[in-house]
């Protein structure tokens, strides 16, 4: 009797497509995943402050000095697309306050310029070379405006949330709308030249000028450093802490009631919180060279240091944002031309053949049909191999029938139904014995674990020894680091 009911057990759960795990926790939204699928990006720095040699532009640089030898979106966007780039995010206003576009907001503006004789608009240009090119385009319009005689007054919001709906009316929809946290301080303000304070908690009215931006762009993803639908990492080198949680909680920093960009840069930005009440994952951001800006002095990183960026922020489910600094000509330079193609090439290459796509994968616990272990190396993140409900921990012993060499291994979770995994161990085949060769704890959207010597086996394990709840893992990967 009990092995007949054991049996018909076996036959339900192989044979009918069982449910789909309960979510865990906060969970992205459609927007936030469709961030999840770009991983790497740009931001790019492009204003008078270039032909000033600065990083921030005071405010007081003569629109005619924004006169580029020969600007070319499509030579930049194309570097920045054979380096795996799939979105780029224009800066079309900086602290400096020139606008990059024919805005009706200020006089500070491109108009004013040599560029195109006064009839050109960077932000147009910019945006139809990005699509042109299948990337994603995103805009950054910093809050704070050094130029604006206004600004520090109670009548600089609605030029701000104006020069908002021109962006988010004129340039088709946008994955992100970036949201600086620099604030005030000391500018040209029209003439006066002082030193400017505001109440960064209030000043900018954030829940209405962002009901401006769900309204205009609803697909676009709010960053800011204390989050919102993405969350500064906590630091400009471009990496999240190895622990990394997608969630968050913005706190009001003590003696506030609100938390409100400008003021992150609290402990758990680049871990997250676990169980925070909100997805919001992290974004590292990074310059390609030193300086948001071009500087002749400054070099890019190289693409060794920018491969190492990346396993150290999508690596570990964040989003990579490589600042790019056109030049005095509006192109990018060669160096970073090359460096942004080696880097691409680099994860290209290594992450193009899954020395696991052939496996046999038995798991310790598998929730049934439409759950198997084959969807851990169908190459299909929207797929996933889950456990039971009550089963919490399992291991997945991958055969790879032959010794394979490689030195990452990256894994996956179902990220639509939340951050579930809370530690995991790896181990390898060696001299046929188990050897443990790695302790992690979160994995969420990407996690990839680089070693530093390839290793050889025929057998990988993957142990989840924590989760509150039943498993998802999408995908499994071994790979051989190119170049
Ligand atoms: C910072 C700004 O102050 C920098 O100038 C740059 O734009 C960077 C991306 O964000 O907070
Ligand atoms: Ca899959």
């Amino acid at each position: 009797m009990r092995i007949i009911s054991l049996f018909l057990l076996f036959l339900s759960v192989t044979t009918y497509a069982q449910n789909a795990p309960e979510p865990y926790g906060a969970l992205p939204s459609k927007r936030q995943l469709g961030w999840h699928d770009v991983e790497v990006y740009g931001l790019i720095h492009f204003t008078p402050t270039t032909f000033e040699n600065k990083e921030w532009g005071f405010g007081d640089a003569d629109p005619k000095t924004f006169n580029p030898a020969n600007f070319d979106a499509e030579q930049i966007i194309a570097a920045a697309k054979a380096g795996g780039l799939k979105g780029i995010i224009l800066v079309a206003k900086h602290h400096d306050g020139f606008a990059l576009w024919p805005t009706k907001t200020t006089d500070y503006n491109i108009t004013k310029s040599p560029f195109r004789n006064g009839k050109g608009d960077l932000v147009k240009e910019v945006e139809q070379a990005v699509r042109k090119a299948g990337l994603k385009f995103g805009i950054y319009c910093s809050p704070w405006d050094r130029n604006n005689p206004l600004y520090g007054t109670d009548k600089y919001l609605a030029i701000y949330q104006a020069q908002l709906k021109e962006l988010y009316g004129n340039y088709g929809e946008l994955f992100m709308s970036w949201h600086d946290g620099a604030n005030g301080g000391d500018g040209y303000y029209g003439g006066a030249r002082e030193k400017r304070s505001i109440d960064n908690t209030t000043y900018y009215d954030w829940t209405n000028t962002w009901g401006i931006t769900r309204k205009m762009q609803p697909m676009a993803n709010i960053f800011s450093d204390i989050g919102l639908d993405i969350r500064w990492v906590g630091n400009e080198d471009g990496h999240a802490a190895e622990t990394n949680w997608a969630t968050f909680t913005p706190m009001p920093p003590k003696g506030k009631n609100v938390a409100v960009p400008g003021q992150a840069n609290y402990p758990e930005s680049p871990e997250g919180i676990r169980n925070g009440k909100f997805w919001m994952p992290a974004e590292c951001d990074v310059p390609l060279r030193k300086g948001w800006f071009y500087h002749p002095t400054e070099k890019p990183k190289s693409p060794e240091m920018l491969f190492d960026l990346y396993l150290k922020s999508v690596g570990r489910g964040a989003g990579l944002d490589l600042g790019l600094a056109p030049d005095t000509r509006g192109q990018l330079h060669d160096d970073d031309v090359l460096a942004l193609k080696t880097f691409g090439e680099m994860v290209k290459k290594t992450f193009a053949n899954n020395l696991a796509k052939n496996a046999s994968i038995t798991a310790s616990n598998t929730r049934g049909k439409g759950y198997l272990v084959d969807k851990l190396i169908d190459n299909n993140k929207e797929t996933y191999w889950a456990s039971t409900d009550n089963n919490h921990t399992a291991s997945l012993e991958i055969n790879l029938k032959s010794p394979k060499t490689f030195d990452i291994v990256s894994l996956q979770e179902y990220i639509p139904l939340g951050q579930r995994v809370e530690a995991y161990n790896i181990e390898i085949l060696e001299n046929n014995s188990w050897k443990k060769i790695y302790d992690g704890t979160s994995i969420g959207a990407k996690r990839l674990i680089k070693f530093d010597q390839p290793l050889t086996t025929k057998k990988v394990k993957i142990n989840i020894t924590q989760s509150p709840v039943c498993i998802t893992l999408s995908e499994i990967g071994l790979y051989k680091k190119s170049l």
